[in-house]
C-alpha cells in the first residue's frame, strides 16, 4: 500500500491503524516532509513492513517508480491550512491539483487501485441554523483557495474514472481531531495556547459551526471504502455529532483545561476573523452507514476532546518546537 502524505497528521494515524490492523499489508509512506510533515508521527513502526520516502507527489519520474510497486494508492497528501491558502496559494495549486493528477497518471498507466481522500470543504458553506446537510450530489461551490485546489483534485479523479477507467473512490470528510494534529489547526492550537500559557484566540464571533469526527473514526471509513466501496462511487464521511459553534468548542477546551477566571468564565480572546470565513458545514454520511455499515467509534466528542487534550499534555517534545513560528504566522496575520 502506498500512503501519500503518511507523515502527515491523517495519514500518521492511518499508517499506524493499517500497522496494527493488517499485518499482511506492507505500507510505503510517500511524504514530501514539508512543515507538515513530521517523521517522528511514525515512530515505533516496524520498519520491515513500514518504509518512508521523502518524495515530491508532483514528480512524475519518483510516483510512477512508487505506484508502480503498489496495490493500492491511498492519497492523503496536501496543502490542508485555508489560513496558509489565504498568504500562499501556489503551494495548494501544486501539491493539491498537479500533484494528485501526477499520481493518476501513474495509476493509471500501472492499473493501480486509488483512493483519494478529499474534505466537505469542497461544496462550499451552509446557512447557520438551518437543518441542511451536505450529501454527496451537493453541488461543488469550494470558497478558498485551499477548498478550491481540493475540489479540483476530486473533478481530476473523477474523470480519469470516466475516461480511463481507473480503479478509484473518493471520500469526503468533515473536520478531524486527534493526536498528531498540526498545532495551526484550531482545536491544538487552543490546547498549546493552554499548555504554553498564552490565550486561546477565536476568530470573529464563533458562531461558525464545524462537525468534528475523530481521525480513528475517519480512517476506519476510508479502510471500509477500500474494502467494500463501489468503485467510481465517493462517500460523505461526518460522525453526525451535536451542532457546536467554535465558540462552543473553545469554551469547552478552557472549561476542561481549567483555563477559567474565579467566576468559572472561559478565558480566551476573539481576534480577527478569516476573510471569506465558511459558516457553517454538516454531513449527511448515510450512504457510509447504509452500504458499508460503518459508524463512529468516538460518538461522544468530549471524551475524545478529553484524550486529545491528554496527548498534546503528554507529548511537549512533539509540539513545542513549532509553537512561536506558528504564533508568529498568525500574529502577522492579525490571529
Ligand atoms: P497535514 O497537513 O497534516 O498533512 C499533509 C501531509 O502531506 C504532510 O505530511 C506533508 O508533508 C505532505 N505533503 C504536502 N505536500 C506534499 C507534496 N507535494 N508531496 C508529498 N507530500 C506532501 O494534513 P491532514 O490534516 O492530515 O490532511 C490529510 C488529507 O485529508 C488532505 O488531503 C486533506 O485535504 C484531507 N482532509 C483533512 C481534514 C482535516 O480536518 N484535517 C478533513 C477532511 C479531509
Ligand atoms: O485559532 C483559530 N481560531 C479559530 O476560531 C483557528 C486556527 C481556527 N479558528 C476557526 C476557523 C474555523 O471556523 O475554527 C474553525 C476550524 O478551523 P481549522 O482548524 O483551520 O479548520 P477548517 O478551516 O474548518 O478546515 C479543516 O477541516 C476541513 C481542515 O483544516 C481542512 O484540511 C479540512 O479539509
Amino acid at each position: 500500500m502506498l500512503v501519500t502524505g503518511g507523515a502527515g497528521f491523517i495519514g500518521a494515524n492511518f499508517v499506524h491503524m493499517v500497522a496494527r490492523t493488517r499485518p499482511e499489508v506492507s505500507i510505503v509512506v510517500v511524504d514530501k516532509l514539508t512543515y507538515a510533515g513530521n517523521p517522528a508521527n511514525l515512530a515505533g513502526l516496524d520498519s520491515a513492513r513500514v518504509q518512508l520516502v521523502q518524495a515530491d507527489i508532483a514528480d512524475a519520474a519518483a510516483m510512477d517508480e512508487l505506484v508502480a510497486a503498489a496495490d493500492t494508492v491511498v492519497h492523503f497528501a496536501a496543502e490542508s491550512h485555508n489560513d496558509n491558502s489565504l498568504r500562499d496559494p501556489a503551494p495548494f495549486v501544486h501539491t493539491n491539483l498537479v500533484g494528485t493528477f501526477t499520481l493518476l497518471e501513474a495509476a493509471r498507466r500501472h492499473d493501480v487501485r486509488f483512493h483519494h481522500v478529499s474534505t466537505d470543504e469542497v461544496f462550499g458553506d451552509l446557512e447557520l441554523g438551518a437543518a441542511t446537510r451536505f450529501s454527496e450530489t451537493t453541488p461543488y461551490q469550494p470558497s478558498s483557495p485551499y477548498s478550491a485546489t481540493k475540489a479540483g483534485s476530486d473533478h481530476l479523479v473523477r474523470a480519469w474514472v470516466r475516461s480511463f477507467g481507473l480503479r478509484a473512490t473518493i471520500s469526503n470528510c468533515s473536520n478531524n481531531y486527534g493526536p498528531f494534529q498540526h498545532i495551526e489547526k484550531f482545536i491544538p492550537r487552543q490546547i498549546t495556547n493552554i499548555l504554553d500559557g498564552r490565550t486561546p484566540k477565536l476568530y470573529g464571533t464563533g458562531a461558525q459551526v464545524r462537525d468534528w469526527i475523530h481521525v480513528d473514526d475517519h480512517n476506519r471509513a476510508v479502510l471500509d471504502i477500500l474494502d467494500r466501496g463501489r468503485l467510481g462511487h465517493t462517500y460523505n464521511i461526518g460522525a453526525d455529532q451535536p451542532e457546536l459553534s467554535n465558540r462552543d468548542v473553545i469554551e469547552l477546551i478552557c472549561r476542561l483545561m481549567g483555563a477559567t477566571d474565579a467566576a468559572g468564565r472561559p478565558i480566551y480572546e476573539h481576534v480577527a476573523d478569516r476573510p471569506g470565513h465558511d459558516q457553517r458545514y454538516a454531513m449527511d454520511a448515510t450512504k457510509l452507514r447504509a452500504e458499508l455499515g460503518w459508524q463512529p467509534a468516538f460518538a461522544d466528542f468530549e471524551a475524545g476532546l478529553r484524550q486529545t487534550i491528554e496527548w498534546y499534555t503528554q507529548h511537549p517534545q512533539w509540539w513545542h518546537a513549532a509553537k512561536e513560528a506558528t504564533e508568529a504566522a498568525y500574529a502577522a496575520q492579525g490571529h
